[in-house]
């Protein structure tokens, strides 16, 4: 069907929506008739980079093979969603350049720390404080936002439903889908 391929690198604190947006945003393209796949930690972390860990390293490492697996699904056809918190700037900058221009639509999912501390939905952040999680982004592992990211959307602000929306006219705007 013609349509262009590319990445949806959403990127993000822990509990900033990530995920969930990715998955939204994901799901309406494929009904919009578009090949779709979502990356996160659930199909990666679990899998291909199990033997990862969260020392500064290992987040660079979990960024590089997830960069390089997203192009392949790029040169297979689809519009591929990662949600990743990707915490630093020049590894997002390295998948960036591994793909063409174009290829690459960095979404900044903004949230507070305090907003995502207090959704807490796992419990990480609480885990985080009293140290028994020690290295957790936001808390005790820095967190560089994008500076000139194609795409934000800040999620205290807007509902699931708003943000997907918001994201989905960015890219008929600039004539993706
Ligand atoms: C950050 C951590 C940590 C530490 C476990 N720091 O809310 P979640 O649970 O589901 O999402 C977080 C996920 C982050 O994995 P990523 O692969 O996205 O991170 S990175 O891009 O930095 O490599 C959180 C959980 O794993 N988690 N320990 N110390 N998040």
């Amino acid at each position: 069907n013609g349509h262009e391929s590319f990445v949806l690198w959403f990127t993000g604190l822990s509990g900033s929506g990530k995920s969930t947006l990715a998955n939204a945003v994901s799901r309406q393209l494929f009904e919009d008739n578009k090949q779709t796949y979502v990356l996160d930690g659930d199909n990666v972390r679990h899998g291909l980079n199990k033997d990862l860990g969260f020392s500064p390293e290992s987040r660079t490492e979990n960024i590089r093979r997830i960069g390089e697996v997203a192009k392949l699904f790029v040169d297979s056809g689809q519009i591929v969603s990662t949600a990743f918190i990707s915490p630093y700037r020049e590894d997002r900058q390295q998948v960036r350049d591994l793909l063409d221009k174009n290829e690459f639509i960095e979404i900044h999912v903004e949230c507070s720390l305090s907003t995502c501390e207090q959704r807490d939905p796992k419990g990480l952040y609480k885990k985080a404080r009293t140290g028994e999680i020690p290295a957790f982004t936001g808390i005790s592992s820095p967190y560089e936002a994008p500076e000139t990211p194609e795409i934000v959307v800040n999620t205290e602000e807007k509902s699931i439903e708003e943000a997907v929306h918001a994201i989905v006219e960015k890219l008929e705007a600039k004539g993706l889908v």
